[in-house]
């Protein structure tokens, strides 16, 4: 017996390729598809596959998804149109379904033809990560993989829950540069996000270049938290990071923080400062000890010049204040000051963001609140029926310690282990919120204890995945046990692309 067991375990590892995925339902995809049907098949990608578009506006998709899959099978597929759909190859056309939305998608997968259908282009770009997803997982490799690529035949609809999916950046605690951020909007465009907040100026620093006032550059962004050298985003570059985030259909949400987290521009120029004196840069990490001046006219020209030059240069409806632990502002100077500068945001036509502290201003029922940490004010929101960006701290925030042995984070708001992150719904989170109330999920990355790429990719990853989910998959189709599995066949993933991720023992790694 034992004999034939070994033969049998011998012919297992001797066969030669392991069986092909044929069950399209059987996918890992995160976030995981609205409507999945299987038909037992499977489609097989060669260098003579082409890929079709029915539109020109489709043809720099087409184009990426081209790039996407060169590297590991080494086939140069050619992008051109077509009016009709092609008897072969891969076909994204653009048509008319409302129930998909403006990200939505329809994969129709058949052994010769494999037809992505959307809205908008946003949605073809989206079921294209979708498609990257369902081929092995080895396609994420960097150099050529001598192997079969197929997907299993079906059919995949597929549409987002809210219609913001983001993460933030903080860019100001310490400073990431240019290539940082395109690097994290892949990451981001692999899991379907479309809204990447940069948190542009803070106590250490001050990350873009505003020119009618370069001090604050100049001054303001030559450190950082631990004394570093800092920097700054040119406007140029800035730009440059808008189109790349375009090119991947994400919308980037500028911060400036005010009147509080202000230290690096009271810094800059001393007539902001009530008793006109700059005080030192900051290279701590403590909080809600600074102010802007919000008794003195120039405080105002100030933030009419700043929100005026980040108005022109984010295409993008929105513009965050900030406003959050302003502790050393009065409440009767702090309301009145929101109330004036979201007067100014909506004179250069932009959507007013804050955090949570802002509902205690009368805000215009086109302003949001990033509900974080206060339930009182997450309620002064729905009373004033203001939409809610949910990122509660305790759930939300990619800088809080996986436990208590994280080489890396913070804990002020507990631990999260990845199952934390991920088992939570923003409907049901706070009870004043409703779903009604909320437009979407923003994952926050607070830098205090980031200081390069390979420790940002270590809070972010796998967290984001799950984050990318609540924010795409309806609540009633979610569960941590299904999650997990899908998740762990991503840590190949994560090893393809060199990325530093937290292995945690709460996922069974492949
Ligand atoms: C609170 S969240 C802050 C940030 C810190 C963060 C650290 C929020 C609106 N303010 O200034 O960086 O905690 O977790």
């Amino acid at each position: 017996k034992q004999a034939f067991i070994l033969l049998t375990m011998a012919a297992a590892l001797f066969s030669c390729a392991p069986k092909e995925p044929t069950d399209l339902t059987q996918n890992t995809v995160i976030p995981k598809p609205v409507l999945v049907t299987a038909t037992g098949n499977s489609f097989q990608l060669n260098d003579e596959t082409g890929i079709f578009v029915n539109r020109d506006e489709l043809s720099s998709t087409a184009a990426y998804l081209s790039e996407k899959l060169n590297p590991a099978t080494g086939f140069e597929l050619a992008v051109q149109t077509a009016d009709e759909a092609p008897t072969s190859g891969i076909f994204l056309t653009l048509g008319h379904d409302p129930e998909l939305g403006d990200e939505g998608y329809e994969l129709l997968i058949d052994k010769k033809l494999l037809t992505v259908r959307a809205n908008q282009p946003a949605g073809i770009f989206r079921g294209i990560q979708t498609i990257r997803q369902l081929l092995p997982a080895a396609i994420e490799n960097k150099t050529v993989q001598e192997m079969d690529w197929t997907i299993p035949t079906g059919t995949i609809r597929d549409f987002p829950e809210y219609e913001y999916r983001g993460t933030m950046l903080d860019v100001a605690r310490h400073f990431l540069g240019v290539d940082d951020v395109k690097h994290y909007l892949d990451l981001m465009a692999y899991y379907k996000f479309n809204v990447m907040h940069l948190h542009l100026s803070d106590d250490q620093g001050w990350r873009i270049e505003i020119k009618s006032w370069p001090k604050l550059t100049e001054i303001g962004g030559s450190t950082e938290v631990g004394g570093g050298e800092g920097g700054f985003f040119t406007q140029e570059q800035y730009t440059e990071l808008v189109n790349y985030a375009a090119e991947r259909f994400i919308t980037i949400v500028p911060e400036i923080d005010m009147p509080g987290h202000t230290n690096a521009a009271l810094a800059s120029y001393p007539e902001l400062n009530c008793d006109g004196k700059a005080p030192e840069l900051y290279t701590g990490t403590e909080v809600g000890f600074s102010t802007l001046c919000t008794d003195k006219e120039i405080t105002y020209q100030f933030v009419d010049d700043v929100i005026r030059e980040l108005a022109e240069i984010t295409p993008g409806p929105y513009i965050h204040i900030g406003g959050d632990e302003s502790h050393v502002t009065k409440l009767e100077d702090y309301i009145p000051f929101i109330e004036r500068v979201q007067d100014i945001v909506y004179s250069y036509e932009k959507t007013m963001i804050g955090w949570d502290e802002v509902t205690l201003a009368k805000l215009d029922q086109r302003s949001i609140a990033q509900y974080w940490a206060s339930a009182e004010n997450a309620k002064n929101a729905v009373d004033q029926g203001v939409k809610v960006i949910m990122s509660p701290a305790a759930k939300a925030y990619l800088d809080m310690q996986y436990d208590s042995i994280s080489p890396l984070g913070l804990h002020w708001a507990g631990y999260i282990e990845v199952d934390t992150g991920y088992n939570w719904d923003p409907a049901t989170y706070n009870e004043s919120i409703g779903r009604e109330n909320i437009l979407g999920i923003e994952a926050p990355l607070w830098t205090e204890t980031v200081t390069n790429r390979s420790d940002m990719e270590y809070l972010v990853f796998p967290r984001l995945a799950g984050y990318a989910e609540i924010g795409w998959s309806p609540a009633n189709g979610r569960n941590w046990d299904d999650y997990k599995l899908r998740l762990s066949s991503h840590g190949n993933i994560y090893d393809s692309w060199g990325i530093n991720y937290y292995r945690s023992t709460r996922v069974p790694w492949q």
